[in-house]
């Protein structure tokens, strides 16, 4: 039988996150992945790094490609009615974001770990956790033989459809399904901007999103059950020009290496915590990508739990540990109430009366031409900073 402090169920960003500051703390890890290394360095997702999260990834000693690749981004533009806004943070909050994509992440993050030989088991099937109030363990299959992890501590990174948040008993869950999903592509063609384009357009909403300087990352809003055979590529090119036009600027199109359509859908689970499991990132919520914050949801729960296990692990306290779930889950519904606003804002709803898309229209002008509701925007976009004055432990308690 193996043991180890902390167990760490997902190589996502959550659970690679952690596994890192753990190591920085000098505390020991497992972290068990279900698929292959090839399948999560290539699973295209997130690109936007809050500006603390990119903080965090320097700190942790794997900043160096993204300080080196990764494109600064100073503000977006909302684009409605066929004219561009910019929403400019380094005005308004003194702070940027990142542009670089999860792959890239989750490749420095898990090179830094095979590097430093801390364990990780990719293909590890049947994972299936034990006892978690009481002596933990987490039983699993690899490379053909069954295996046993004992656990101080069992930290739940393994994504909505993962085992962990099953294992809570008396889960409280708020959801919210969307009638639309996103379809998103890969291009290879330079962006045809330096910031990202958030439009809002009578055809539905549509995103330019980069990922370098030959690579661009679009977005349409679609049905959320419409099958991808639905959409050859000049299809959703053409959406894209029609979406996102404006006089004197021109999409550029160029090869499409990938293509896929995400449902949208908020979801918390509460708590996030039962005896000594606690969950992370997309194990306990879900945001719709309009505000890109589940990537950075993610990272901040485990910038909690590292701090929070070295105070138990080191100190003898678990303070830190009894705070999580109430601590983490104040930013969570932030980002929830953030990304909900952002998509409702710019998407078209199929029971949006003619009075719906007058109420979008006027918070766009609203957002766009008050610094008051600009800087909202803007200060959630880039992320709220880590000491963000919340709400009282005592008051959250008392809910
Ligand atoms: P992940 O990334 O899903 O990782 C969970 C890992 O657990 C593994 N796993 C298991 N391992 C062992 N045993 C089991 N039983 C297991 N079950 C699952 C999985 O294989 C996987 O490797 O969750 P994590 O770490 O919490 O990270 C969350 C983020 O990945 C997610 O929130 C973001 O990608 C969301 N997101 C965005 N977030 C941002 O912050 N900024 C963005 O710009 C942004 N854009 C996006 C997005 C998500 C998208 N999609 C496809 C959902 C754009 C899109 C299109
Ligand atoms: C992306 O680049 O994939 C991306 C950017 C911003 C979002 C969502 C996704 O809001």
């Amino acid at each position: 039988m193996e043991r180890t402090q902390v167990g760490i169920v997902g190589a996502g960003p959550a659970g690679l996150v952690l596994g890192r500051l753990l190591e920085l703390e000098g505390i020991e890890s497992v972290i068990l992945e279900a698929r292959s290394r090839d399948y999560v360095e290539h699973r295209i997702r997130a690109g936007v790094l809050e500006h603390d999260t990119a903080e965090l990834l320097a700190e942790a000693g794997v900043g160096e490609r993204m300080r080196a690749e990764g494109l600064v981004h100073e503000g977006i533009e909302l684009r409605y009615g066929g004219v561009g806004h910019r929403i400019d943070f380094a005005a308004l909050t003194g702070r940027h974001v990142v542009l670089y994509g999860q792959t890239e992440v989750v490749k420095d993050l898990i090179a830094a770990r095979l590097q430093s030989g801390a364990p990780l088991v990719f293909e590890a099937t049947g994972v299936a956790l034990h006892d978690v109030a009481g002596e933990p363990s987490i039983s699993y299959v690899a490379d053909g033989e069954e295996r046993v992890l004992r656990c101080d501590v069992i930290a739940g990174c393994d994504g909505f459809h993962g085992v962990s948040r099953p294992a809570v008993p008396d889960l409280t869950v708020w959801e919210r399904e969307y009638p639309f999903g996103w379809l998103g592509i890969l291009a290879e063609v330079a962006p045809s901007c330096d910031e990202l384009i958030y439009a809002h357009s009578p055809r539905g909403f549509a995103l330019h999103s980069m990922r370098s300087p030959e690579l661009s990352r679009l977005y349409v809003q679609c049905d959320p059950g419409d099958d991808i055979a639905n959409w050859p590529d000049t299809r959703i090119w053409d959406e894209l020009h029609a979406r996102l036009a404006m006089d004197g600027w021109t999409l550029q199109e160029g090869p499409v290496l990938d293509k896929g359509i995400t449902p949208m859908r908020s979801f918390v689970a509460e708590p996030m915590r039962h005896g000594k499991l606690f969950l992370a990132g997309d194990a306990a919520h879900i945001v719709p990508p309009t505000g890109a914050k589940g990537l950075n949801l993610a990272v901040a729960d485990v910038r909690l739990l590292a701090e929070a296990f070295a105070a138990h692990f080191k100190g003898g306290d678990s303070a830190l540990l009894d705070a999580y779930s109430h601590t983490a889950l104040w930013r969570v519904w932030r980002a929830e109430h953030f990304s909900w606003w952002m998509t409702s804002m710019l998407h078209q709803f199929p029971d949006h009366d003619r009075f719906g898309e007058r109420l979008q229209l006027s918070q766009l002008e609203y957002t766009c031409r008050s610094t008051a509701a600009a800087t909202s925007l803007a200060e959630n976009y880039v992320g709220l900073p880590v000491d963000f004055p919340a709400i009282s432990q005592e008051a959250l308690g008392r809910r």
